[in-house]
């Protein structure tokens, strides 16, 4: 199915998934960020945010991409300085981000990898943690025993939408804009969509 791509969205992208409502939020610049995503095996690893931006959620690990970097490059250093690893990171996915108010949009570029070398550690900024997502062959997840499963709960709305994109390997580039309600973010529209040449 084909709908105009949201404002700041480019390429030939099949729509996968979209909603909310209202206009698309304004903006007259990107600032440009990162996020990496290591897995292994059934088994993905986030971080739990301990301060600043997006702080008391899971995500991946990432950061602003500084002044002569790539965003490959600062991938690369985000991961490192945050959970204490390096992994052979791969572009996976683009994302637009806003916030009601702020005038300009994160452009984060995600990646992905399925190895890595090193031991994760907790930094002043992320604690490290393993998450399945392929359900226990029992169907039930047994809390003393099991790797828990992808929190969606306690992560940005949007990432249930993509984040099983990038688990399966299929590039994707979407768009999320958040209103705040009180003191919590909560996304007022989304679209994502996957590359057309991409089987
Ligand atoms: O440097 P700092 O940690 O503040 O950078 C913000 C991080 O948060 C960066 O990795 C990009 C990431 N981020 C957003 N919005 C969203 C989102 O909707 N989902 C996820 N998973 N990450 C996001 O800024």
């Amino acid at each position: 199915m084909t709908s105009a791509l949201p404002p700041g969205l480019e390429g030939n992208l099949v729509e996968y998934v979209r909603g909310g409502e209202g206009d698309w939020l304004p903006f007259d610049q990107k600032r440009f960020y990162t996020n990496a995503f290591v897995i292994q095996g059934d088994k993905i690893l986030l971080g739990w945010k301990k301060r600043g931006f997006g702080v008391n959620k899971y995500n991946g690990f990432g950061g602003k991409v500084e002044l002569g970097e790539t965003p490959a490059e600062a991938a690369m250093r985000e991961l490192k300085e945050e959970a204490g690893i390096v992994a052979p990171l791969e572009h996976a996915g683009s994302l637009l981000f806003m916030t009601k108010g702020a005038g300009w949009a994160f452009q984060i570029e995600i990646f992905s990898a399925r190895s890595y070398s090193g031991i994760p550690i907790e930094t002043d900024e992320m604690r490290p943690e393993w998450f399945s997502f392929a359900p226990p062959a029992s169907g039930v997840f047994d809390t003393n025993e099991s790797v828990m499963p992808i929190p969606y709960e306690k992560m940005w709305d949007d990432d249930v939408y993509w984040l099983p994109l990038l688990v399966q390997g299929r590039k994707f580039v979407g768009r999320a804009d958040f209103v705040m309600e009180g003191d919590e973010f909560k996304m007022a529209r989304h679209w994502f969509g996957t590359i057309k040449s991409d089987h």
